[in-house]
């Protein structure tokens, strides 16, 4: 296993991932604000900025567009995904595996655990076959963590946010993508529960740039490595402008008033 700082994840031991799985997990109303959001080019283009550590998406997307990026962006295929379409516990299918994902070009994948779903032992399950072939790969591993299900009332409580670090690091994640638990010492909690796993902020739905980068530096200053996001860069008309500004905050370490200033 590589030490994670060499690993393609990071850069100078951080991370940003952008996320576009969003077709397939919310469907086209993510795109419905911005034309041209959905044509996935857009967001490989998005991901050629510097602060991009890696490209998360489906295989689909991988196979189509990634040949003509991948000398400029690291590819982090998303191993499980699920459409909105239809109504159940949380669950997610695997649509690719480790092998295939290899093939096509990826230097790490993703895979989804929904801890606390009524479907948690087969997705547990799936995600040990899927960790295991990764290892034997040499690819690192980031596991969207993200506890929901019947019995969970509030899914980005601090104590849950600290289980889902957890849950990562106990079954083998390099990564732990996990929702932002509302305050910076929630964070630091979940870090401290995550062990040698690196924790990274999930974006969440789009908001104004101040109170995104706070959320973000809040992260960095707990101890979190990055961001993994979405909607937060690609529904913005400017991608770029945003991408200079969470590099100031993740690689510079700058405050959210020089990252805004840059
Ligand atoms: P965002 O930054 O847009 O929230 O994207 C992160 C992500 O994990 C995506 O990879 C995924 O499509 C989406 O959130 C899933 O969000 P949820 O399941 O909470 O609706």
């Amino acid at each position: 296993m590589q030490p994670f700082d060499d690993s393609p994840l990071a850069r100078d031991g951080k991370v940003l991932i952008l996320a576009y799985d969003h077709g397939l997990e919310h469907g086209p109303v993510d795109f419905e604000g911005l034309d041209g959001s959905e044509d996935p080019a857009r967001t490989f283009e998005a991901a050629t900025h510097s602060a991009v550590t890696s490209l998360a998406v489906q295989k689909g997307p991988a196979e189509a567009y990634y040949p003509s990026y991948e000398d400029d962006v690291d590819l982090l295929l998303k191993l499980n995904g699920t459409s909105n379409l239809w109504m159940g516990e949380p669950d997610s299918a695997v649509n690719c595996t480790v092998d295939y994902a290899q093939e096509i070009g990826a230097s790490s994948v993703g895979f989804t655990v929904y801890g606390g779903s009524n479907n948690e032992i087969e997705m547990v399950e799936e995600f040990r076959d899927a960790q295991e072939a990764a290892r034997h790969r040499d690819l690192p591993v980031v596991m969207w963590s993200y506890p929901r299900g019947q019995g969970l009332k509030n899914d980005t409580a601090p104590d849950t946010i600290a289980y889902a670090a957890r849950q990562a690091h106990e079954l083998g994640a390099d990564v732990a993508k996990v929702k932002y638990p509302g305050s910076q010492e929630a964070m630091e909690h979940a870090v401290s529960m995550a062990g040698k796993t690196k924790v990274v902020m999930s974006g969440g739905s789009k908001t104004t740039d101040r109170e995104f980068l706070s959320s973000v530096k809040s992260v960095i200053d707990a101890g979190g490595v990055g961001l993994a996001v979405g909607r937060n860069v690609w529904q913005r008309e400017d991608p770029t402008h945003i991408l200079d500004a969470l590099e100031a905050v993740i690689f510079d370490e700058t405050s959210v008033d020089e990252a805004l200033d840059r």
